[in-house]
């Protein structure tokens, strides 16, 4: 289907799904008021372009979306963009059709984005950037960001194997070597976990990174690096730093079939701190789990609220998140939700 018959039938699906969802834009009428307030009362429509369902992670952040824009009274169309950035390039186009109050976008990658925030600037849409963050000179083309310090990420993974290391020194070991799984290439938490990282670890001379390798945050590519990995470097992984948990996982299945014990022969450091990898910590099969919440539906229907109403707002605003290691007492551990 070419682009332009998606943006259409885009524009007809929202206003159906509007109208059956009875969103007339009728404003919620607090109680004992008689006067209908300007726009903050009225329901907002919110268009979300999401950037697929690789992971738990995405799929824990979109359903955290669909739940706080039920709570606030929102409509929310939201896109799939399948991982594909023109597919989210088209979504916002359809928005703006479609002249919604607010976008939301989790962008894909850093690049490309200029011409359709522009055009959403020029159609007087605020757009707030959620999750992942964009490479662009005018900063002005979106009103704010919310969502992880994806460099803090990394440097907390890197704090926590600089512990772990004196430890593993005590064998008389040479060099600790490390195996990295990298995200999706040119998205922003694959460059600033990696940055953060690195920028301790690359100084230390305990350590020698042996090779990073990208397994688009997908279990299936984490699988098939790290069957690469295990035949390029045979018994010479102490290390494995991997972008996120769906990676993490399809590894610890390929280090086990091969009779190699995750968390003991192969110190792992994940990220994410889904349900899956917390367990795994639990049971000593992971070492340390730095979380990034995909909770952010509430902050951003919020933020949302606040833009259009004209109340003040943060412009970058970051969720509080922890880090997770064999040395905590995890007994006390909420489920994660995701
Ligand atoms: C991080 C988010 C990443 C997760 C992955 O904020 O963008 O994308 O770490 C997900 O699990 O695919």
């Amino acid at each position: 289907m070419r682009r332009v018959e998606r943006s259409l039938l885009f524009c007809i699906l929202a206003a159906v799904c509007l109208l059956l969802s009875g969103c007339t834009g009728a404003g919620k009428k607090e109680e004992g008021s008689t006067e209908q307030a300007p726009q903050e009362q009225a329901g907002l429509v919110i268009g979300f372009s999401q950037l697929g369902s690789e992971s738990a992670w995405r799929l824990g952040n979109t359903a955290s979306m669909e739940r706080a824009a039920k709570e606030h009274g929102i409509s929310l169309v939201v896109d799939n963009g399948m991982q594909k950035q023109e597919n989210q390039i088209a979504a916002i186009r359809s928005f703006i059709a479609y002249r919604v109050d607010v976008i939301v976008f989790a962008p894909i990658v850093e690049d490309g984005w200029t011409n359709v925030l522009q055009e959403a600037k020029d159609a007087g849409i605020p757009v707030i950037m959620m999750d992942r963050v964009i490479n662009i000179k005018d900063s002005d083309l979106y009103t704010a960001y919310i969502g992880p310090d994806h460099y803090l990420e990394g440097v907390k993974a890197a704090k926590y194997l600089q512990k772990k290391a004196e430890e593993l020194m005590a064998d008389g070991r040479e060099k600790i070597r490390i195996a990295e799984l990298s995200g999706t290439e040119g998205s922003s938490p694959m460059i600033s976990r990696y940055q953060g990282f690195h920028d301790l670890i690359d100084r230390d001379d305990r350590f020698e990174v042996l090779e990073t390798v990208s397994g688009d945050f997908l279990r299936s590519k984490g699988r098939e690096c790290m069957q690469n990995l295990l035949k390029k470097y045979p018994d010479q992984i102490d290390v494995l730093y991997s972008h996120n948990d769906a990676m993490t996982l399809g590894a610890i299945e390929v280090m086990e079939e091969n009779g190699i014990r995750p968390g003991e022969d192969i110190v792992i450091i994940s990220v994410d701190g889904e349900q899956a990898a917390i367990d795994l910590l639990k049971e000593g099969r992971i070492n340390c789990v730095v979380e990034c919440s995909p909770m952010l539906g509430d902050a951003v229907m919020d933020l949302a609220e606040r833009i259009v109403s004209g109340k003040d707002y943060s412009r970058v605003s970051h969720p509080d998140e922890v880090c997770f290691t064999e040395y905590d007492d995890l007994s006390g551990l909420e489920p994660r939700g995701y």
